[in-house]
């Protein structure tokens, strides 16, 4: 049955969030973006104590094999909701959290039930030999320029058009009715230890790239301060690869919301990197949500 320290199925996640709706009523709100490709529905939970607050977005499981993200996120919702720490009381009297904690329910069923390092959506509509879309590859802005595949058969296709793939879309039709609000977008992820921001392809930097890295330093130090864990910072292309069509590269460059990130979790020192023993969720959780503690902070400090 549901625990946070262990991978739970989707079910059990929903199970969990309508649990939380249904305990804190007055600051808690489950809401539907859309369907995915095989008609799942794709659920978040808005917390808040005032609509009017500056407001901040978390996408999570959107790669089907990150598991240790979605954990995350149902732990963080837990805190946030049942902390007594006064930061984290603080997190939720003066911010409006989104958090979707399975964008890609389709992948993750996949993963946990067949194929454990599946990443991409389960849609057929690219080629009826290969499933899926690469859903951090399939976002319309700057659409497949550069570090995403035209070839179907590939972990990272980007997909047959910007958007084929309902779960992005969906996203990105719930995001377009609140983003006024948003001030930090966070894109979890594994497993290489780091926090990104755009661009993820081969343009000039971004034009806030000062407040980025700082807004990422604090946000590292924070981490690393909790557990020990090292974690690297900076633009995606100078830390990792080129990659577009991600989220973030869209969620800042058409709804400028200026400080979007990714958090690429903990990985695995054995075998695979994204099979996260379960023992390392809530140390993970803990220090993601110091280092969201920080990122707020320094992120306060600019305006
Ligand atoms: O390649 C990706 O989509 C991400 N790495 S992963 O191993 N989780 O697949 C990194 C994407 C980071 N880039 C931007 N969001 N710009
Ligand atoms: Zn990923």
């Amino acid at each position: 049955s549901f625990a946070f320290d262990r991978y739970n199925t989707y079910e059990q996640i929903l199970e969990f969030m309508d649990q939380i709706q249904s305990e804190f009523p007055e600051n808690s709100q489950i809401f539907t973006i859309g369907n995915t490709f095989e008609g799942r529905p794709i659920k978040g939970i808005r917390i808040t104590k005032n609509i009017q607050n500056p407001a901040i977005f978390i996408e999570s499981n959107i790669h089907a094999r990150e598991w240790i993200t979605s954990a995350t996120s149902v732990w963080l919702i837990d805190q946030f909701l049942r902390s007594s720490n006064e930061t984290v009381r603080s997190f939720v009297d003066g911010i409006t959290w989104y958090i979707i904690p399975v964008l890609n329910a389709d992948g993750y069923e996949y993963s946990y039930n067949v194929d454990r390092l599946w990443r991409k959506t389960r849609s057929t509509l690219g080629s009826i030999l290969c499933y899926g879309a690469d859903p951090n590859r399939n976002f319309g802005f700057n659409w497949m320029n550069g570090g995403a595949s035209a070839v179907p058969c590939t972990d990272t296709y980007g997909g047959f058009s910007a958007f084929s793939e309902p779960e992005t879309k969906a996203l990105i039709d719930f995001y377009a009715t609140i983003y006024e609000k948003v001030k930090i977008f966070l894109s979890f992820h594994s497993a290489t230890q780091a926090l990104l921001y755009p661009w993820g392809d081969l343009r000039p930097k971004a034009p806030n790239t000062d407040d980025l890295f700082a807004v990422a330093e604090a946000a590292i130090n924070a981490l690393t301060a909790r557990h020990g864990t090292d974690y690297v910072y900076g633009n995606t292309v100078d830390i990792l690869y080129v990659a577009s069509g991600t989220t973030p590269d869209h969620i800042y460059g058409v709804f400028n919301t200026t400080l979007a990130y990714t958090y690429e979790m903990r990985h695995a020192n054995t075998g695979s990197r994204f099979v996260l023993p379960p023992e390392q969720i809530i140390p993970n959780a803990e220090e993601i949500l110091e280092s969201i503690m920080g990122m707020v902070a320094k992120a306060t400090e600019l305006n």
